[in-house]
């Protein structure tokens, strides 16, 4: 187990590694279960109550809805999740709609906030609420991802991003130091959970 855990710990090293050679962002991967990775975001989120103004981290909660009753979700990794309202067979018929010429995907697969406005040198930590494995990939635009299943990307051009893109397991979190300016984020798994975010270039808010 021990070793199991050092090697993924590794594996994700090496990708944050390959990933901050080519972004701006500085960004670190915890590993689920690890002591810097566990508790802390609620706390850091209700240490004052505040929002953004108050100084605090931003944060972002990477969610699903997986059913952990259903086998469905098995042969892909299964459902970490305790509890969880959404069968593989309910995922997979919102996929698409016969009113979309793309992939609409399960609103529960989200990040929680989608939108973040924040400010250079504060952190931004997300962490994998839900049960199923997720990215949190910045990418120059919003695209497909790196599953090789049609359903998944219909309608979208892969983000080159993607491929080289590191999995976040349920549990793992990460941490992002952004520079100024607009950032986008999604998941190369399932490319409708997508994030944006603002870094601010003063300390506070300005008008309008
Ligand atoms: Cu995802």
């Amino acid at each position: 187990m021990r070793t199991s855990h050092a090697s993924w710990t590794v594996l994700l090293l090496v990708g944050v590694a390959a990933a901050c050679a080519k972004d701006s962002a500085q960004q670190q991967i915890v590993a689920p279960g690890s002591r810097s990775g566990g508790a802390p975001i609620a706390a850091s989120r209700s240490a004052n109550g505040d929002d953004d103004d108050s100084g605090e981290n931003a944060v972002v909660a990477i969610r699903d809805d997986c059913d952990p009753s259903d086998p469905g979700w098995a042969p892909s990794g299964g459902c970490l999740l305790r509890h969880g309202d959404v069968s593989f067979a309910e995922f997979g018929a919102l996929l698409s709609s016969p009113l979309s010429l793309s992939v609409v995907g399960h609103p529960a697969w989200r990040n929680d906030p989608s939108y973040v406005e924040t400010f250079p040198g504060r952190t931004v930590r997300v962490r994998n609420e839900g049960g199923r494995t997720h990215t949190f990939t910045e990418v120059a635009q919003f695209g497909g991802g790196k599953i090789p299943n049609p359903a998944l990307n219909k309608g979208l051009v892969t983000a080159p991003e993607c491929p080289s893109s590191v999995d976040i397991p349920p549990g793992g979190s990460m941490s992002l130091t952004l520079a100024a300016g607009n950032h986008r984020f999604q998941c190369c798994i399932h490319p409708w959970m997508r994030a944006f975010i603002k870094v601010g270039s003063h300390g506070e808010h300005e008008d309008g």
